[in-house]
């Protein structure tokens, strides 16, 4: 990996990278138990493993002094009423902090501590999210056409845990109810232990 200084283009409407080294897809059959409607899920899964997200990196070493960034692009949809959304995940350097800049698109960030803190900030074109150390993040879509598209930056060393959340899933789920978008409590969250 070449330590001399470079640049990139990120240009609407797509905001795909004009330089990348990684490029990972996520599909509906990769977020098994992740949505509250099991039967929805089920249901959509056999019939088509729908491409729900997808990341662009710019790879850097593993170390704290570097920056790790790029693109990441969530697809419109729901799973019942469950929108698309990331996985979501800690980062396995707990003390590392990451900050996200909304390029297109509407949705929300659901956040939340090992403590049990919880945030949920909206995120829409133009707009900066700063994550901070220790807290858990998942972006979610709730646009009914558009994608939501961000660029990401966080620390060459952070990891990323994603064992926590696949469990028991995030405190707040975003649902759409009677056509309106809602947080509401995760009937399946509990406190997480020894994270
Ligand atoms: C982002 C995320 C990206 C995909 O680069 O990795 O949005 O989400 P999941 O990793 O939860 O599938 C980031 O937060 N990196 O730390
Ligand atoms: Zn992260």
């Amino acid at each position: 990996m070449s330590n001399k200084p470079f640049s990139f283009d990120l240009e609407a409407p797509d905001f795909i990278p004009s330089h990348y080294d990684n490029h990972i897809q996520r599909n509906l059959s990769n977020m098994a138990g992740q949505y509250q409607d099991q039967e929805a899920y089920e249901a959509m899964v056999s019939d088509e493993d729908t491409l729900l997200y997808q990341v662009y990196e710019l790879k850097r070493p593993e170390l704290a002094g570097e920056i790790l960034h790029g693109v990441s692009i969530v697809h419109p949809g729901k799973v019942g009423n469950e929108y698309f959304m990331t996985k979501g995940h800690y980062h396995t350097v707990l003390e590392t902090a990451e900050i996200y800049y909304t390029l297109k698109g509407q949705g929300y960030m659901v956040m939340e501590t090992p403590e049990g803190d919880w945030a949920v900030e909206e995120l829409s074109a133009g707009s900066v999210l700063y994550v901070p150390p220790r807290w858990a993040h998942r972006s979610i879509n709730i646009g009914s056409e558009e994608d939501l598209v961000m660029f990401f930056a966080y620390p060459g060393d952070a990891g990323h845990n994603y064992a926590t959340i696949e469990t028991q899933g995030f405190r707040k789920l975003v649902l759409e109810i009677d056509g309106q978008t809602k947080i509401v409590d995760n009937p399946r969250w509990s406190q997480p232990e020894g994270i």
